[in-house]
């Protein structure tokens, strides 16, 4: 039978968002690792954990696969650490941005993956799957949920085809990465397909090529993974997140801040605002 496929729409995923206690405190709200940042790629963890801070995250730790940044950021509300001193089974992580293919990166990534916490798998975090049917596995096997975001590349890779091939059926590469990873997918691109591992698909209506720029993809990982911080499903973490991320891109083309020029760390604030206002 085809299977069901929706829409995106905040239906799907508002009843998700809870108001915040008024006696509530940092604690209450999780906390997000970023793996990432090997050394000329700082700014991708910089991205997503300040996306992680304006969706709400309690605490945000950058933990870097190169040297640390100097806890400022350009965002001094987020830590930074070297990734090898930090224990990944204790928050929410978002591994890829920035992370490189190193040895190295691959061993974090693996810590990561052994994590009972939810997990976002972004950038290099899939290319590191894709060369790794042993990690895939370990993956798969994970009980807490996994979300995995590709852009059409980074899905070829780990289903080692062409973009082409992807692209000409994005529905189908969506689950069938689904069902490989047991993880909630997000392909990426105009048009962002969410899969889930029983089939569920969902279409996203929003966003547009402003967000055709670099950094963008560092931000949807970052706000996903605040939401799984929160406490947030799977399911309704991947749809709000897309969301969010493309109704924000779509309020700053009607501010005139795009198409052209849009900068991915324009985004954070207006995806807060969107949030706020589910
Ligand atoms: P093309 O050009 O069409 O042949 P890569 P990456 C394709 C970090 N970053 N439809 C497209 O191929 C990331 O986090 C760091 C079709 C494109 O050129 C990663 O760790 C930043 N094709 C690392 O860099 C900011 C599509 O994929 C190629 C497509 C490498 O990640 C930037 C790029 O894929 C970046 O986030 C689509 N919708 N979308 C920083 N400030 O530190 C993508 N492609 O080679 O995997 O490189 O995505 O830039
Ligand atoms: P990445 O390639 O990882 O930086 O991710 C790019 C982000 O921008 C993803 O969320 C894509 O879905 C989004 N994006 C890129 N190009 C477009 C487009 N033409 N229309 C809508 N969203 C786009
Ligand atoms: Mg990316």
């Amino acid at each position: 039978p085809p299977p069901s496929m929706h829409l995106n729409d905040p239906a799907f995923f508002g009843r998700a968002a809870r108001p915040r206690r008024h006696n509530s405190h940092k604690g209450s709200y999780g906390s997000v690792f970023v793996l990432g940042g090997a050394p000329g790629m700082a700014g991708a963890p910089v991205l997503a954990g300040r996306a992680a801070l304006h969706a709400g995250a309690g605490r945000v730790v950058l933990c870097f696969a190169g040297e640390p940044l100097a806890a400022d950021a350009g965002q001094p509300e987020l830590m930074c650490r070297a990734a090898r001193d930090v224990d990944f089974g204790g928050a929410v992580t978002v591994a890829g941005p920035g992370l490189g293919t190193s040895a190295e990166a691959a061993g974090l990534l693996a810590a990561a993956v052994a994590s009972a916490q939810p997990l976002v798998l972004d950038a290099d975090a899939l290319n590191l799957l894709a060369g790794d049917a042993s990690l895939c596995e370990a993956a798969a096997r994970r009980t807490a949920a996994t979300l995995a975001t590709p852009h059409p590349l980074e899905a070829a890779r780990l289903l080692d085809t062409t973009v082409g091939i992807v692209q000409a059926d994005r529905l189908a590469a969506a689950r069938t990465l689904a069902a490989r990873l047991n993880a909630f997918v997000v392909l990426k691109g105009s048009g962002t397909v969410i899969a889930a591992p029983d089939g569920r698909l969902a279409v996203n209506p929003t966003g547009n090529a402003g967000l055709a720029t670099a950094g963008t993809g560092d931000v949807l990982a970052g706000l996903a993974g605040a939401l799984l911080a929160q406490g947030w499903p799977g399911w309704e973490t991947a749809l709000a997140a897309v969301w969010l991320h493309g109704i924000a891109a779509d309020v700053l083309v009607a501010e005139g801040a795009g198409p052209i020029g849009l900068t991915a760390g324009e985004l954070v604030a207006t995806i807060r605002t969107a949030l706020n206002q589910l």
